[in-house]
């Protein structure tokens, strides 16, 4: 991989080197605050957390896609050594169902173990044996006999069968558009899963009447009403701890249903009980990318204007939730096309609810969109990139709204300057080296603004130190680091020496670590705060009876050098250590944020535990844009396929911090690697099985398999789109890549791929 020190220079954002930024403030290219203590196994992940008398909990799946369970016998079970209890159906353990997310709830499925016997797909959470160890627990699991009455079952979403639902459906004036040449493909990807280090795992402690929850969460708000609702308590009454989250993408927003069996089992036992899914479980325990298929139609005329986009597209979902993949989000959108006609299904199947993994939607309506232009570039013999600048989009076509900002153009020229673009032979095949076929592609990629309110707390220790607090989480992402960076821009402290306390319910309100909001919407609830903790400090200054500068008006004074200065006379000056033991305690904690001063606290409460709730920018259509050029190299006997380099332009706005931001863009963009070349779930078409279920033989990229790796900031600060000037980085990154990678593979072999992933069997 490339040296991290190549993101591009931040004309964005003034200071960037520490010279120019010695606070290290927003912009400054920072090391991650918490890298250290993961880097040495002292950042402590839930299940790690080691409560005083544990128990331990292991899930039973079921063997069979549909039917019932027409016997079971815990007998043996019961009577192995170290074991406490065993939870089934046959128990009368209470589980509530969870309100789904759709109806104002926080959960991604409804499904409630062990309430009765129904099986709705294979690797179904049907039990829950807990014993005095793990290893007790494992093999008592082993010995639960259960029988199955199997029922015909729908194991793959296809054009006929099922009854489908539309989720959405799009005309934006589908006139009758006279196309000169039309093309009319299907584009499909197959089911992917999240697969974040850290398992899907936790620790459940019930005690007087109450629940806390060690957790992995993106949004801990959300996790707390969930638990509540299973158990049937006060949301005030469970309390979720998820300082660190060892990856999530799109997986942990909301606990699963061995979380309800935790909590349950917990408080039945009035004992903590530790639940962890193994590496297989989590494939059916919860649900990864739901599997797409569209059919694309375009229609342009011969100098290469797109007059019209017909799409029909579906993906699957469970029998008892809808969960939709929209493969349409992209598609109104990226052009200036004037009739565009969506419509997207659901299909449900025997599945467990599928759920959010990086950029749900964008993804694979990118890919589909992003090849047909690439398809039609070939049918007009058009530059694919030339073609993308023809069809160039100045407004939102779908909202009919200007853009809060668009350097697409920009991360076009530069990306394709720095790939070397203009040096590519448009024929297919026509660029080799020895044996290997070389292959340039390119495609776009686009994450929309969404925004929360969020709340924040500030704390002056008396030490003299500011620790802040949120409820957000950083599941990887830099937020710790990030808001040290903005409180230290008000506070005028290094960012280094700030305390930042993320990922519990006890802390200031927070939405979620999704929809790569959560950077734009902390930021801008801590610079809040932070400057109510500065007017606050200088107000000390100015007005308490033993302060140095007491009598100073606050207007001549300011924050520098750990304390408050005159700003003619730098020698007058008091420490914020000073300060501290000068104040009352009450006035060193300063709470803030961004929602409106005369918004109810249960208003707040509801927004943070909503997922419909966020807002987006009203007069602009607010995006992040990337461009993607790649390379790829492809054996041509043996017909393997090395990506051999990437370069992206990205436009996130204003950066936050860009080593961070490359970070994170090179992390959706190995996903990407992952997605368009080796990510497929395989599914036993006779019981419905995923059968690659562990790492070993569901693949995901090693370092080995990624290239050097460009990236290029375009972005510009956009107060349009959000408070703080910045757009989203976490998702943007994967969105195009799968796209990008099978143009290559198309430039180099002549053969068009548009079933994911790119494996050999298909280019032979
Ligand atoms: N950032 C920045 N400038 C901006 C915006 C963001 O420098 N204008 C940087 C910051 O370091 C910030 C990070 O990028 O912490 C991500 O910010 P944002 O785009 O707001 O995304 P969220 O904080 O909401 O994080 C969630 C997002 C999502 S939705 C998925 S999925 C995903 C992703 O982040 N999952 C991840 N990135 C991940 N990275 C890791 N390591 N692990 C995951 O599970
Ligand atoms: Mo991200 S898929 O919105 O958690």
């Amino acid at each position: 991989m490339s040296d991290v020190n190549d993101y591009a220079p931040q004309d964005a954002v003034k200071a960037n080197s520490a010279a120019d930024n010695p606070i290290e403030g927003l912009g400054a290219a920072r090391t991650r605050g918490d890298g250290k203590v993961k880097v040495t196994g002292e950042a402590r992940y839930a299940v790690e957390h080691q409560p005083e008398n544990p128990l331990y909990g292991v899930v039973i799946q079921s063997t069979v896609a549909s039917g019932r369970i027409s016997r079971m016998s815990t007998d043996k079970a019961q009577q192995a050594s170290g074991v406490v209890a065993v939870y089934t159906h046959l128990n009368s353990l209470k589980i509530n169902k969870p309100t789904a997310i759709a109806d104002g709830g926080a959960a991604q499925s409804t499904y409630t173990p062990i309430q009765d016997d129904v099986i709705i797909h294979n690797g179904q959470n049907i039990g829950l044996v807990v014993a005095e160890t793990f290893e007790q627990a494992t093999y008592a699991a082993s010995l639960v006999e259960i029988e199955y009455e199997t029922s015909p079952a729908l194991i793959f979403a296809t054009d006929e069968g099922v009854e489908p639902k539309p989720v959405s459906k799009q005309d934006i004036n589908m006139g009758d558009a006279q196309a000169e040449v039309r093309l009319s493909q299907r584009y499909t990807t197959p089911r992917e899963y999240n697969m974040p280090m850290e398992p899907h795992a936790c620790v459940a402690q019930w005690q007087d009447g109450r629940i806390t929850v060690w957790e992995p969460s993106q949004w801990v708000a959300g996790a707390q009403v969930e638990i509540a609702e299973w158990l049937g308590i006060e949301v005030e009454d469970v309390r979720i701890i998820s300082p660190y989250v060892g990856g999530g993408f799109g997986s942990k927003p909301v606990p699963y249903t061995h979380v309800a069996l935790a909590s349950v089992a917990s408080r039945a036992l009035n004992r903590p009980i530790k639940v962890s899914l193994t590496r297989p479980q989590t494939f059916t325990g919860l649900g990864g990318r739901a599997a797409t298929s569209q059919q694309l139609e375009l229609g342009a005329s011969r100098d290469g204007k797109i007059q019209a986009i017909i799409q029909r597209s579906f993906s699957e979902t469970s029998l008892i939730d809808e969960f939709a993949e929209n493969c349409s989000k992209v598609t109104a959108r990226m052009y200036a096309v004037e009739n565009v006609s969506t419509q997207h299904q659901i299909r449900p199947i025997n599945t467990v609810t599928p759920g959010w993994m990086r950029a749900p939607g964008e993804n694979p309506s990118a890919f589909g969109l992003e090849v047909a232009m690439d398809e039609m570039a070939y049918a007009l013999n058009i530059d694919p990139l030339e073609l993308r600048l023809r069809n160039w989009a100045d407004k939102d076509y779908q909202l009919d709204l200007p853009w809060s900002s668009r350097r697409l153009k920009e991360a076009y020229q530069k990306g394709a300057e720095a790939f070397g673009w203009d040096q590519r032979i448009m024929t297919p095949r026509s660029m080799r080296e020895g044996r290997e076929l070389i292959g340039w592609g390119m495609a776009s990629g686009t994450y929309p603004v969404n925004k929360l309110p969020a709340e924040a707390k500030i704390i002056l220790t008396p030490q003299g130190k500011f620790v802040v607090q949120c409820g957000g989480a950083d599941i990887g992402t830099g937020t710790y680091t990030i808001l040290a960076q903005t409180a230290a821009d008000i506070l005028g402290v290094a960012s280094g020496t700030i305390e930042v306390q993320l990922g519990d319910t006890e802390l200031p309100r927070t939405g979620v670590a999704g929809g790569s909001q959560l950077a734009g919407n902390v930021t801008a609830a801590v610079d809040d705060t932070a400057k109510r903790m500065r007017d606050q400090l200088l107000k000390l200054a100015s007005e308490l009876a033993q302060s140095p500068l007491k009598g100073t008006p606050a207007s001549q004074l300011t924050l520098k050098g750990d304390g408050v200065q005159h700003t003619q006379h730098s020698n007058l000056a008091v420490s914020f250590a000073q300060l501290a033991s000068l104040a009352p305690s009450e006035s060193l904690t300063v709470k803030g944020g961004t929602f409106p001063d005369d918004m109810s606290e249960s208003e707040r409460d509801k927004m943070v535990r909503n997922l419909n709730d966020g807002t987006r920018p009203e007069k602009f259509s607010a995006h992040s844009w990337s461009a993607h050029f790649v390379e790829v190299r492809v054996d041509e006997d043996f017909g393997t396929i090395r990506v051999k380099r990437m370069v992206a332009a990205l436009d996130s706005g204003r950066l936050y911090n860009p080593k961070l931001a490359r970070s994170q863009w090179i992390g959706g963009m190995i996903m990407g690697v992952g997605q368009a070349l080796m990510e497929e779930g395989i599914i036993d078409p006779r019981n419905g099985r995923v059968i690659n279920n562990n790492l070993a033989d569901y693949l995901v990229p090693v370092n080995g398999d990624i290239p050097d790796i460009t990236t290029i900031n375009v972005g510009e600060p956009d107060f349009e789109a959000t408070t703080m000037g910045g757009k989203p980085v976490g998702e943007l990154g994967i969105v195009g890549v799968a796209a990008a990678i099978s143009n290559a593979v198309f430039h180099a072999t002549g053969k068009r791929v548009r079933d994911l992933p790119i494996t050999l069997d298909k280019i032979i």
